[in-house]
């Protein structure tokens, strides 16, 4: 197995990797309500906080900011991603080689799988060898591993999202980003699922605080190894605040109670 607990990828074998590359996925839309995160900077800028372990974006974004950020920031090239004006079948274009990213000076790759869509198998080909790729150049793999497409009903029923959490194992991901799929006791199977292979749970659209690090606490009970957040962190106000609480409850063991007093990170709860 690939020691991913020796690279920068991890700090004491667990993960907050930052997501920016809803630009290309959801356009954009997800800048609407913080019109001024959709200047990279910012967020650059937020990636440097110490609770980030790795700043995931798409090529382009990379060329033009990580030459100011590479002695404060770890990169994860994601090498593939698709707009969100793409109307067929989920599939996704690789955008970027192994070898660019490291030239870049990425230290892990992230990689897009929609099992179930009709093209599966061509990016599961696609994967192999960038899987491949990365082992030559000691990079580990980080798998976005989102089934849908016209084989999945119900991309959120736990047994689909525990199938991705195994297929990241399977096709030698090191990291398998998935879903939180409802529940710590499900989450729990996507874990025993995966086996060496790591599991972060995908941040999803913006929540409150509380709700978001509850789901966070879940994952990390389930003996899960971090989360790869995008939307929750930098749609916030501010996105110190939800790192210094993501900080505790991933890498301190605090409860969300405790990060919440502790950071003033106090959102409302669900019913307010
Ligand atoms: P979020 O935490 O904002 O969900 O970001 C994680 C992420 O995987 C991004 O890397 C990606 O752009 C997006 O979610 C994909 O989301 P969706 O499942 O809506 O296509």
């Amino acid at each position: 197995m690939f020691p991913v607990d020796d690279t920068p990828l991890t700090r004491d074998g667990k993960m907050v990797i930052l997501a920016y590359d809803h630009g290309i996925e959801h356009g954009p839309a997800d800048f609407e309500d913080v019109p001024e995160r959709a200047d990279p900077e910012p967020v650059f800028e937020a990636a440097t906080h110490p609770a980030v372990t790795s700043f995931a974006v798409q090529k382009g974004l990379a060329e033009a900011y990580y030459p100011s950020y590479e002695d404060d920031v770890d990169l994860l090239m994601k090498l593939n991603g698709t707009s969100n004006l793409w109307m067929g079948e989920p599939d996704t274009a690789v955008n970027c080689s192994v070898e660019y990213a490291r030239e870049i000076g990425a230290s892990s790759v992230g990689f897009t799988i929609y099992a179930g869509a009709n093209n599966e198998i061509g990016m599961a080909e696609e994967f192999r060898e960038a899987q491949e790729s990365a082992r030559e150049h000691d990079m580990p793999v980080v798998m976005w591993g989102y089934p849908r497409g016209q084989g999945v009903k119900n991309a959120s029923k736990p047994a689909v999202i525990t199938y991705s959490a195994r297929l990241g194992l399977e096709l030698g991901a090191d990291v398998t980003k998935i879903k939180y799929p409802g529940s710590q006791e499900a989450m729990e199977d996507a874990v025993r699922m995966s086996a060496k292979s790591k599991i972060v749970m995908s941040g999803g659209s913006k929540t409150t605080d509380r709700e978001f690090l509850e789901d966070v606490k879940a994952t990390m009970n389930a003996g899960g190894d971090g989360v790869a957040v995008g939307r929750n962190v930098w749609q916030r106000d501010d996105p110190e605040q939800i790192l210094d609480a993501l900080e505790q409850v991933v890498f301190e063991d605090a409860t969300v109670d405790t990060a919440l007093s502790n950071t003033g990170a106090e959102g409302p709860t669900a019913d307010e």
